[in-house]
């Protein structure tokens, strides 16, 4: 089993909604989704448009990364995702940011993720899960410049996101 860490962001329709969703999804994927950051209201990276929520689990699976990355792609699509404008407002975005301490650098799969130590919305929320994120490049937490310019604009929204019990799968113990 492999430790992750997704970041989830929304800023179309009913945010919060669409956060919980998502979390239920990955679930009904197979992804055991063990814990989840409070959620934030976020002030947009990229172009103007509306504030996001953004939250942080941890997962745990056997997935491959590609897979697991894979899985992210089809839950914001049964979530109504449209890939349109890059850094554009989105109903969902699911980021893999993490895979164990694997550092993988392939088209479309890079982890971890090429930005998230430059991002409030991201680091705010997976700081409460872990205190030494494995980060690109090898960095460590205690030598990035964590100011107002990376933190500001991150104010907390709601408590932890949680997920709904798996079903039980063959095999599995009923007590
Ligand atoms: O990269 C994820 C999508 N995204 C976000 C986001 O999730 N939160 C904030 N605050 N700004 C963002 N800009 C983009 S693109």
């Amino acid at each position: 089993m492999t430790t992750s860490f997704l970041g989830l962001g929304s800023n179309l329709g009913d945010r919060l909604a669409n956060l919980d969703e998502a979390v239920n999804l990955l679930t009904a994927h197979g992804i055991r989704v063990v814990r989840s950051s409070r959620v934030y209201e976020t002030e947009p990276v990229g172009p103007p448009q509306p504030d996001y929520l953004n939250a942080v689990v941890e997962v745990e699976t056997a997935m491959p990364p590609r897979t697991l990355l894979r899985a992210c792609l089809e839950v914001e699509h049964a979530l109504g995702r449209e890939r349109s404008e890059r850094w554009g407002p989105r109903v969902i975005d699911i980021d893999l940011l993490t895979y164990g301490d694997e550092e993988i650098d392939e088209p479309g799969l890079s982890v971890p993720h090429p930005r998230m130590h430059e991002r409030g919305f991201v680091l705010v929320p997976l700081l409460e899960l872990t205190a030494d994120p494995p980060l690109p490049g090898g960095r460590k937490v205690a030598t990035l410049r964590l100011g107002p310019e990376t933190l500001g604009g991150v104010r907390s929204f709601a408590a932890a996101l949680r997920p709904e019990p798996a079903e039980p799968r063959r095999g599995d113990s009923t007590g």
